[in-house]
């Protein structure tokens, strides 16, 4: 077991969170992962949890110092739908939690910062299938501008500072531990809990709607994959594009009726759908794969089976 690291995850409750606390501990050890969210959650039974509030940037160094942190994992944030509601507060939260971490970083009082960032960088003009890592991004949601704008900061805290920050752009993201929280990808989580639940489904997007996903043990494995990987292999400190498989509700209501033959889904678009016609359908990530070795393992049809496997549970 690896014991140098004192790790704060930041927005532990979420989605995201909630699986790469319990595989960080898995690494490292319970004590040497600091679970922390905006007010106490169930997690706190599990090991140490703190409440931070990242906009609170002394309250931040406190926590830090008392556990003397040496890398942030910083998840809080409004995710796409949600933040179309309340932009000003997303920009804020988006944009200042990233600068309170990142400042950390910048005056040696941690080592190294995980921030994700989201195939929400990419907007209308940009190529939709396989999106190359460079291309015209123009993303035009509040979520997508200040998830570009957070990738440039990072990419000139590395170069101005020094900084050792470190970044995916995840596509929709699919586990059955936590449910998802305010994203335009949710759907494809919410779609298995329906199914179980009741055998149809009302889907915000049309059924032919192709959207960039990933499974989310890959996710976790490319996060602290992209943290573990040596400094020099990560050359790209603005934000790696990361690619799963790509589907539609269409196919994974096909899918999903492998495992319950009588499934419905019936469609009623509602915004959600403008956000997610503006973003790519398939994702090019030659880059982390040539970088520091990424490759995913699941694709629609592991992932189900997998789903439905642990939701029956
Ligand atoms: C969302 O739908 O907002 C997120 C994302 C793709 O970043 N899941």
């Amino acid at each position: 077991m690896q014991t140098a690291e004192k790790i704060l995850v930041i927005g532990s409750s979420g989605q995201i969170g909630t699986e790469l606390v319990q595989n960080l501990r898995d690494i490292y050890g319970i004590d040497a992962v600091i679970a922390s969210d905006v007010k106490v959650t169930e997690q706190a039974k599990e090991g140490p949890f703190e409440v931070i509030d990242v906009m609170d940037a002394q309250g931040l160094l406190t926590i830090v110092k008392r556990h003397k942190i040496t890398q942030v994992y910083l998840l809080a944030a409004l995710l796409s739908a949600t933040a179309e509601k309340m932009p000003k507060f997303a920009w804020d939260l988006n944009m200042q939690g990233l600068f309170n971490v990142l400042d950390l970083a910048k005056e040696k009082i941690i080592r190294q910062v995980y921030w994700p960032s989201s195939i929400a960088v990419f907007g209308p003009n940009t190529p939709k299938v396989n999106t190359p890592q460079f291309t015209v991004m123009e993303p035009s949601t509040v979520y997508g501008i200040s998830k570009q704008a957070g990738e440039r900061w990072c990419e000139y805290y590395f170069k101005k500072f020094g900084v050792d920050v470190r970044s995916l752009r995840y596509p929709g993201l699919i586990g059955w531990k936590s449910a998802p929280g305010g994203g335009t990808t949710d759907y494809a989580v919410h779609i298995f809990h329906e199914a179980l639940k009741s055998g149809s489904y009302e889907c915000f997007l049309s059924g032919n709607t192709v959207l960039p996903m990933m499974y989310m043990p890959d996710a976790i494995k490319a996060t602290i994959g992209i943290m573990q990987a040596d400094a020099e292999k990560v050359k790209i400190r603005s934000s790696y594009n990361l690619s799963g498989f790509s589907f539609s509700p269409e196919d994974i209501a096909g899918e999903i009726r492998k495992y319950i033959p009588g499934f419905k889904i019936s469609y009623a678009p509602d915004s959600r759908q403008q956000i997610a016609d503006s973003w790519p359908q398939s994702i090019d990530s030659q880059e982390a794969q040539k970088d520091w070795g990424w490759q995913p393992e699941f694709d629609l049809a592991g992932m189900t089976a997998d789903m439905i496997k642990n939701l029956k549970k």
